[in-house]
């Protein structure tokens, strides 16, 4: 009993402890580390007059990072304190079309504050998805539909967001689970989807090509009022400033707000064109800056203000592609350095791609006007505003997986840092990890990706602190410290977190299917030790036979895929061999089967297994019918077993322990060759076995 007593006394301090104050973090979209007064801008060239405030009445971080240099991840760790590559997301962005990419179970900013009494908002730009896919290939959002799950699934009260990006192929905007005033679609019976009826400055009728990010794209078709693109910074900000209005004095509020700025297309508001000195895009940041002085001001009036911190920052850095002529280059010819001094932007593997501006005020509590050199990644926030409302996280292995708690830093407290160590993720997929003053770029793009960038694909060791730009490779003089970094990054990558240090036994091999022997002699039998003899043929690329397999490459990024075929007949059957990539985008396994030169199509990538149709000879590709699909994860460097079963019009595919299954009635017909397809550069064939099992008379 007594103990017990110590129990609840402790908590009830716990608990008195803990704050609840308003949260609002304001995610700018593609903001580089040089774009603000508070970071240094020449006020000269642009303006900011509210950023530079909420840095004098806050704290200004000078070494905060993105987890990734391009939107969807960035956003995907910020909200659930989880590095996105831990996905199935592991290069690029997620599209306009995807699912939503936040596991509905999974402990995240909005339900850990609703939790805990908070109401919640995600206004802005989302880009995260919408809905849950099926195995069908052909899935994608329906913007006619209920878009769940999505924001009000994982915890926000409220949503009013941009699908995708400023300038996506949807303009449109989304309010809660439909889009803004859909006029039409799968709308439940008796229910009027809530949205303006007049086209005001706001809204349009037409959203052309013109109006999107590359000007070429296809507009989706809905019947719904329409973005007016220099309209949507004034909207967002006051549809934000509109329900901090709402909330009330009693009840904390989280504001998930994310404005489109300063993403392209740069469209400031016809009120601050031609204002900045650095062209449009200083006119785009100068709009960023209204926006939140807009939010500002709806917390002063309220009286929010005082109990509320805010934390403003970046998903990513700024465009920074100085041979190419965009509104950005004439920024920075201009003279505006978008990045600061840092080397490349958005989308590289270079410090100008993930740091990023990071400032929090919280009266009262976070030092005003102070500056703070910690290392701190987004992907802290969750594991922070957990330990300001006094929640323990779940394990490390459970939640919040990549989060660590920078409270203290946030503060001003002395205390030892939240972290010693980061990792940052390249669109290309390439990893890089920090740690104190060295930041080691591991070199090795996402399978798929094509060798472009080809100075972001080479293992480079920098110094930050003595060379902030990247621009001396110091990996020769200290392979000490490249072996340390490389056996670091493996042990957090493999080990599933990185909020402690997962133990070396959790980060072994990875789980390797074992398929019960096929019976009965094979009707195909070839360990492909060697390049196999005929009837087995090369018809295209280049096979080379090493460490007992053969091993196919593409020749050219525009020819074929290599090509290794072997004629053999049967009708039902089970098909064995094994696989392993080595860089190679994917693996197709084209099937002939039926007189008339039908065939078939098994994709096999580190990311997706698909079974598909190929149009006949003669038809067009529009003729191409998907069958199957479903995401997996393979590593690159290990062999994993593939076993495909013929029964009847039923093709089962397994590879390691994921299965498709698809059916058509031309797959009833004998099938006649098999042919091992590999694009890009390299992908290993061994132990093929195929045995023959006999067709099932109908009853
Ligand atoms: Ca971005």
């Amino acid at each position: 009993m007594k103990l017990l007593l110590s129990l609840l006394c402790l908590l009830c301090l716990h608990l008195a402890a803990a704050d609840r104050p308003n949260i609002v973090v304001i995610l700018a979209d593609d903001f580089g580390y040089g774009s603000t007064g508070a970071y240094g801008a020449d006020p000269a060239l642009v303006r900011t007059p509210h950023l530079d405030r909420l840095s004098r009445e806050g704290r200004r971080f000078t070494d905060a990072s993105t987890t990734s240099s391009v939107c969807s991840p960035t956003r995907y760790s910020l909200i659930t304190g989880r590095y996105c590559w831990r996905t199935s997301e592991k290069s690029g962005v997620l599209g306009t079309f995807s699912p939503l990419h936040i596991e509905t179970t999974r402990l995240n900013m909005a339900s850990l504050l609703k939790k805990h009494g908070y109401s919640t908002a995600a206004i802005g730009k989302w880009h995260l998805g919408y809905g849950t896919a099926d195995d069908s290939p052909q899935w994608r959002t329906d913007y006619t539909a209920e878009l769940s799950p999505g924001p009000l699934d994982i915890g926000f009260d409220y949503h009013f967001g941009v699908p995708a990006n400023h300038g996506d192929l949807t303009g449109i905007y989304v309010e809660n689970r439909f889009v803004y005033g859909l006029r039409q679609g799968k709308i439940p019976a008796g229910m009027k989807v809530p949205g303006t009826d007049s086209d005001g400055p706001d809204f349009k009728t037409t959203y052309t090509p013109e109006d999107t990010e590359s000007g070429r794209a296809t507009i989706l078709d809905l019947d719904a009022p329409r973005r007016v693109n220099e309209r949507v910074m004034p909207l967002l900000t006051r549809k934000t400033a509109d329900w901090i209005r709402q909330q009330k004095k009693d009840r904390p509020f989280f504001l998930y707000y994310t404005p489109v700025a300063v993403h392209n297309p740069v469209t400031p508001d016809k009120d601050l064109a031609g204002k900045s000195k650095a062209g449009p895009y200083g006119d785009w940041i100068h709009e960023l800056d209204r926006s939140i002085g807009g939010v500002l001001a709806a917390l002063d009036e309220t009286g929010h203000a005082e109990n509320t911190l805010i934390l403003f920052t970046s998903d990513n850095g700024g465009v920074f592609k100085p041979e190419r002529d965009m509104p950005q280059t004439d920024a920075f010819k201009a003279g505006l350095k978008v990045n600061g001094a840092l080397r490349g932007g958005k989308h590289t593997v270079w410090q100008g791609g993930f740091k990023v501006p990071f400032i929090a005020r919280w009266p009262g509590k976070i030092p005003a006007n102070s500056v703070c050199d910690e290392m701190v990644s987004l992907a802290d926030i969750l594991a922070t505003t957990a330990a300001i409302i006094g929640e323990k996280l779940p394990a490390a292995q459970q939640a919040a997986e990549d989060s660590h708690n920078i409270l203290p830093a946030l503060l001003g407290e002395q205390a030892a840092p939240a972290r010693n160590h980061l990792i940052v993720h390249s669109s290309d997929g390439v990893y890089a990890i920090r740690k104190g003053p060295w930041k080691w770029v591991e070199g090795i793009p996402a399978a798929g990706i094509k060798r472009t960038r080809s100075d972001e694909f080479i293992p480079t060791l920098f110094d930050l602190e003595k060379d902030p730009a990247e621009t001396k490779d110091i990996s020769a003089q200290h392979p000490e410290v490249v072996q340390e970094l490389s056996a670091l990054l493996n042990q957090y990558r493999n080990g599933g977190y990185s909020r402690e240090l997962p133990p070396l036994h959790e980060t072994g091999q990875p789980k390797i299917a074992t398929l019960p022997p096929l019976p009965g002699s094979p009707l195909l039998e070839a360990p492909l030790a060697s390049l196999p003899d005929k009837p087995w043929a090369i018809t295209r690329g280049t096979w080379k036979a090493e460490d007992k397999a053969v091993w196919g490459i593409q020749k050219g990024p525009k020819d074929a895929g290599a090509t290794l075929r072997v004629p053999v007949t049967f009708t039902e059957g089970v098909l064995d061999y094994s696989i392993q990539f080595q860089g190679a985008n994917r693996h197709s396994l084209r099937i002939e089967a039926g007189e008339e030169h039908h065939s078939f199509r098994i994709e096999i990538s580190p990311s997706y297994i698909g079974l598909t149709k190929n149009p006949d000879p003669g038809q067009s590709k529009e003729q191409t019918v998907p069958l199957a699909r479903k995401s997996l994860e393979l590593q690159t460097g290990i062999w994993y077993p593939v076993r495909i079963t013929f029964h009847g019009s039923e093709v089962t595919v397994q590879v390691n322990d994921t299965r498709i299954t698809g059916t058509h009635t031309l797959l009833i017909e004998p099938k006649k060759a098999l042919n091992f397809l590999v694009f890009g550069d390299r992908a290993g064939f061994k132990d093929v076995r195929l045995i023959q099992t006999q067709p099932q008379s109908k009853p």
